[in-house]
């Protein structure tokens, strides 16, 4: 596959891959191609066992200041339509391996939403987060006006997607939002610091986890608790629980192999 927008390291560290967002000059704009290469990319890192976490990057200037206006402006509903940008997001959501986004300066409309597409989110001191889509006529349409709300709640939510104000890395934490926020000099080193920590347990069981947790979402407490248990159950076919909980037993680190 070759790469014109975005650079791909499939082991930035031992079972770490990492996406790096690279339109600098556009501080990120997601053009329909950059959506693309990171669909294709997270397809392919999705089904590689050598992997087991997954982050994605931008600059210390720019995660992503959003989709591309100049690509997006002159387009119909029909033209929107007929590109069918959803189908990308919607299989970039179904990335089952751990996700983490590791952001700096500016996550602001696609860019605020493709941080939510992931599963934790690392920032620097210096990074702002917004949906400013309303300054422009439209409004959030890759999630933000649900991943935001259910992540920080309706007030905060109203206020940022109908003012298009942005939200700093301190304010976001506060919220909700991210993780954590550190120095600009250490925000990707300390994602990868948290992406090694996921890689170290069992990815059976960080897959079947990220799926429960995510069902969250869609389902009443009920049905999630039935998909919660099942997937509890399967847990204990595999080697890793065995594994598990013998090194707990013997006292030592368990070598989780992903079976
Ligand atoms: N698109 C295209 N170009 C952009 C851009 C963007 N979103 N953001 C920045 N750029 C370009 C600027 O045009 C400029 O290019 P030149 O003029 O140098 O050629 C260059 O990047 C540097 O930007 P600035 O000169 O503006 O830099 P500043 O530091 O002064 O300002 C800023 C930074 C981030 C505050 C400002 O650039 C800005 O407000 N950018 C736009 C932010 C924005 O409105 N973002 C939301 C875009 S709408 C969908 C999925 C997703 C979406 C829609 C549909 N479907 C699945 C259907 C998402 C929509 C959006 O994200």
């Amino acid at each position: 596959m070759s790469l014109e927008f975005i650079k791909v390291d499939k082991q930035y560290e031992e079972h770490i891959a990492l996406i790096q967002l690279n339109r600098p000059k556009e501080l990120n704009a997601l053009n329909l191609q950059l959506m693309g290469e990171i669909r294709d990319t997270l397809k392919e890192l999705d089904s590689d066992d050598s992997v087991r976490a997954i982050i994605i990057t931008g600059n210390e200037k720019a995660f992503a200041a959003g989709a591309d206006i100049k690509q997006m402006a002159g387009k119909t509903a029909i033209d929107m339509l007929n590109i069918d940008q959803f189908s990308t997001w919607d299989q970039i959501k179904k990335t089952k391996k751990p996700l983490i986004a590791a952001v700096s300066g500016f996550a602001l409309g696609g860019g605020c939403e493709l941080c939510m597409h992931c599963d934790m989110i690392v920032a620097s001191e210096t990074a702002k987060f917004g949906q400013p889509e309303i300054k422009i006529g439209v409004m959030p349409g890759a999630g933000g006006t649900q991943r935001l709300t259910k992540a920080i709640g309706k007030v905060k939510a109203m206020e940022m997607v109908l003012t298009g104000k942005f939200i700093s890395a301190e304010e976001a934490q506060g919220a909700g939002l991210i993780n954590k926020v550190v120095p600009v000099d250490v925000y990707l080193s300390e994602a990868v610091k948290l992406a090694k920590e996921v890689a170290s347990m069992s990815p059976v069981a960080v897959k079947l986890a990220k799926e429960a947790v995510l069902e969250s979402f869609n389902t009443s407490l009920d049905e999630g608790l039935v998909l919660e248990r099942k997937n509890f159950y399967l847990l204990f076919a595999g080697e890793d629980q065995k594994e598990g909980m013998q090194a707990f037993i013997e006292k030592r680190k368990p070598n989780f192999k992903g079976k």
